[in-house]
């Protein structure tokens, strides 16, 4: 499987961890997207007319859409990663999915503009990323109450995987985490996970005791 990939690119990003989560090898295929911006060039234009990576090959199978991607990758290698035991899982999953294009439109459009001077009304740029993180906030908060620490279920799936890196770099466009405890909670479960992998920018846990505890008022 070929992962046409940047390694500053969290969509990149959350393929390379899917894969490394479930012991999938992928071919990666490094794409100069700043400053050559390769991404808009002949070869990948082809692959994807929508000018934007990561871009999943396997085979006769071209994907163009990370929330697609970890469907592939967890439904070929581990199918308890895409939480579809109950129907109320699968939708949930389905909605957080759909929620985490509106963490790259507002966080992730924030941070280009921070980091590579992107054209883009900042302001309003951080109002959607904090009222996205609100809500997420929120959603961790009544999974904690019904005892469950990822956002689908008490384990992982793929929701987790698609909302967890544009929120880690939140920060990078000028969005802080400091008022979202249940969100900073999350993040060290996702980040402690066995064969979690970093990017620049987004860091293992190192093991800290005692674990922080989120009390349910707090938030
Ligand atoms: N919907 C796409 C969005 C991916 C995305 O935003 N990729 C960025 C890199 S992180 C990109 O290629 N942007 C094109 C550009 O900024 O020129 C997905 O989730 O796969």
């Amino acid at each position: 499987m070929k992962l046409y990939d940047y390694v500053l690119s969290p969509s990149c990003y959350k393929v390379r961890l899917m894969a490394a989560l479930i012991g999938v090898t992928l071919d990666i295929r490094p794409v100069d997207f700043h400053p050559g911006c390769e991404h808009r060039g002949p070869e990948l234009m082809a692959l994807n007319p929508a000018g934007s990576i990561p871009i999943l090959e396997d085979g006769d199978l071209v994907l163009t859409e990370s929330s697609a991607m970890l469907v592939y990758l967890a439904a070929k290698a581990a199918p308890q990663w895409l939480g579809n035991d109950t129907a109320g899982r699968a939708a949930r999953v389905q909605q957080w999915l759909s929620f985490s294009h509106r963490l790259t439109a507002s966080l992730g459009a924030a941070r280009l503009h921070e980091m590579l001077l992107r054209p883009g009304n900042i302001a309003a740029l951080r109002e959607q990323g904090t009222a996205a993180l609100r809500e997420l906030e929120a959603g961790l908060v009544e999974q904690h109450v019904r005892g469950q620490r990822f956002l689908a279920s008490d384990r992982p799936t793929i929701a987790d995987i698609a909302c967890f890196p544009y929120v880690a770099l939140a920060p990078d466009g000028g969005v802080s985490l400091d008022p979202y405890p249940a969100i900073r909670l999350w993040s060290r479960a996702v980040r402690s996970l066995e064969g979690f992998i970093e990017m620049p920018g987004i860091h293992r846990l190192h093991e800290l005791t005692p674990a922080p505890v989120l009390e349910v008022g707090e938030a």
